[in-house]
């Protein structure tokens, strides 16, 4: 710890939607913390922090040199301005800064709307921070330094850094050791960044090798990965992790070959963590599934994102719904718990659209009210909205959020139906996930096979009535008006719930 109190560093986050996503730690601010411990700071991060400042990271705040917000979702950056106008008020000389892939193409907006903030950063923050802790101590000035967005007289300088290419000479997120069971023995990891797809909804092959025009994922090798498990274990007393890579097997035949080495290397660990992992549907390989299920895969996130061709080809996903469901028959073959990303609704899309992707949710089982309702999501600067807006899609901004409307007005009747009509669902959802996560985190196998039995009831019955409301609204009916639809929905939730108990 350092001497000097002038040598302290507040990383914090405004608080998010944590009873829709759950808390967990924040990768990115934990990351910049790391590498400005190893330049000697005295550290404190908050992640999540509470609409009202406590008293005891205000007065951290009062005394340290450098204040960085993280800003992980462009919906949190107004709650990230308000954080940042009530730090500037105790801490006037300190130098504050704005980061995370939430502020990506905002860092202009940002720094026009609020004076309080000193800099933006751009892109990755490892060595960028690092800089400028280093010329805060030195008293010099940071106009110099790649990777910042500032203003400059009259005018805004933004000049980006390359990416960091040795993701291995990079230190482990801070997490301060001492603490107890960490998080109830749940952390998360990042061993990769950047991926090889460019779905154009995405924000990662922007952010990540796409923006740097490089040509391949970056990875850190199954060592260095296999260490920071280690010590997690060691340190924290944790028993499960959720790698929240954009895709952990990378694309490519390398990217293969470190997951093999990494289920190795974790079978030799003093404990077998249960783990989690994220990767794109063609690259679900069974034998790699079972050596990883061996070492402690219990789930997969996947994205399917649609199952109909105008709505794939939008998104750039190139996939195709047979690699979907052979996908998804060889997880549930494996026994490998997943989940899917599905975007059910863009501005255009179409009630035959819609159909189609209603009837592949049922077909396979996997609709729950969140991806039946789900639209997709549009941030200022995402590369959709020029597409969108060459074709006449009306965009609102307000609050570093974009809205739109349906261009096909019955697709808008037909989503506020679903969200109207099919909510009752989601808390025999909710039961459900809950009781299953719980078994499966303490491999209570048997009782975790009937919930999943349960689970797919839901999701059959959830969509059937989804598919009955878009029957309505294809034959000019508001289904939310209709009071038959509604109590059919409530005796059917009714029946589920008595199931889970
Ligand atoms: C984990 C995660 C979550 C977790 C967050 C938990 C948490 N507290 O961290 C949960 C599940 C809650 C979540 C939810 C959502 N997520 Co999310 N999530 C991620 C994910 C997979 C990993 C983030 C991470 O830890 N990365 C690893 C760290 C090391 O990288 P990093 O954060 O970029 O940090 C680096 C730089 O950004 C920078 N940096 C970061 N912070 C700071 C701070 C300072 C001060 C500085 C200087 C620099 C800096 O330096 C770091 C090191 O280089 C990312 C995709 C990805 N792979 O990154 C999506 C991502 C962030 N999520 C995204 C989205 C859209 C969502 C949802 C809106 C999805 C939805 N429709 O429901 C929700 C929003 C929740 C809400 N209520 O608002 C988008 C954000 C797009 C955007 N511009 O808004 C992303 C980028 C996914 C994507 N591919 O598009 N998510
Ligand atoms: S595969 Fe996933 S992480 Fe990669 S660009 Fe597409 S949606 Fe984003």
């Amino acid at each position: 710890m350092a001497s000097d109190p002038n040598d302290r560093a507040l990383l914090i986050s405004p608080a998010y939607d944590i009873s829709a996503y759950g808390s967990a730690e924040s990768l990115g601010l934990r990351s910049v913390a790391a590498t400005l411990l190893r330049e000697s700071a005295e550290v404190c991060v908050v992640d999540e922090c509470p609409g009202e400042v406590p008293a005891g990271v205000a007065k951290f705040a009062a005394s340290a040199r450098l204040i960085g917000v993280g800003v992980l979702f462009t919906r949190q950056v107004p709650a990230a301005l308000e954080l940042i106008s009530t730090l500037r008020a105790v801490a006037p000389a300190a130098h504050l800064i704005l980061g995370g892939q939430g502020v990506q193409f905002l860092w202009q907006r940002v720094l026009q709307d609020s004076s309080a903030l000193d800099s933006v950063c751009l892109y990755e923050g490892d060595d960028t921070v690092r800089d400028l802790w280093r010329c805060l101590r030195a008293g010099r000035s940071f106009n110099t330094i790649p990777g910042l967005a500032y203003r400059n007289g009259g005018q805004i300088t933004a000049d980006p850094r390359s990416p960091v290419e040795d993701l291995d000479a990079l230190p482990f997120p801070y997490r301060r050791a001492g603490t107890g069971v960490y998080r109830d023995g749940v952390a998360t990891m990042s061993t990769s960044r950047g991926c090889m797809a460019h779905c154009t909804f995405c924000q990662s092959g922007n952010y990540g090798n796409r923006y740097h025009r490089l040509p391949r994922w970056r990875s850190r090798s199954a060592k260095n990965v296999v260490a920071e498990v280690a010590e997690l274990i060691r340190e924290h007393d944790v028993t499960a992790i959720s790698f929240v890579d954009d895709d952990f097997f990378g694309g490519d035949a390398q990217g293969h070959e470190r997951a093999y080495e990494i289920a190795r290397l974790l079978r030799g660990l003093p404990r077998r963590i249960r783990f989690s992992i994220e990767c794109r549907i063609n690259e679900l390989d069974a034998d790699l599934l079972l050596t990883l299920r061996a070492a402690g895969l219990r789930r997969v996130l996947i994205g399917i994102e649609a199952a109909n061709d105008a709505d794939l080809a939008l998104f750039a996903k190139k996939t195709t719904n047979a690699q979907a469901e052979r996908a998804i028959s060889l997880l549930r073959r494996l026994e490998i718990d997943f989940t899917i990303g599905f975007i059910m609704f863009q501005p255009q899309s179409s009630l035959g659209g819609v159909r189609e992707n209603l009837d592949f949710l049922y077909r396979l089982r996997l609709g729950t009210y969140r991806r039946i309702a789900n639209r997709l999501e549009l941030y200022p600067g995402a590369p959709l909205n020029g597409y969108f807006r060459r074709r006449g899609v009306a965009l609102r901004e307000s609050a570093y959020r974009v809205d739109y409307d349906f261009t096909d007005a019955s697709v808008a009747v037909l989503r506020r139906s679903f969200l109207d009509v099919l909510e009752p669902y989601t808390h025999v959802e909710r039961r459900c996930q809950t009781a299953l996560f719980r078994c499966i985190t303490t491999d209570q196998i048997e009782q975790a096979g009937r919930l999943k039995q349960i689970a797919k009831d839901i999701s059959e019955a959830l969509v059937d009535h989804a598919i009955r409301c878009w029957e309505r609204v294809a034959s000019g009916a508001e289904p939310d008006m209709d009071p038959d639809m509604r109590s059919a929905v409530t005796r059917r939730v009714q029946v589920l719930g008595g199931a889970i108990n």
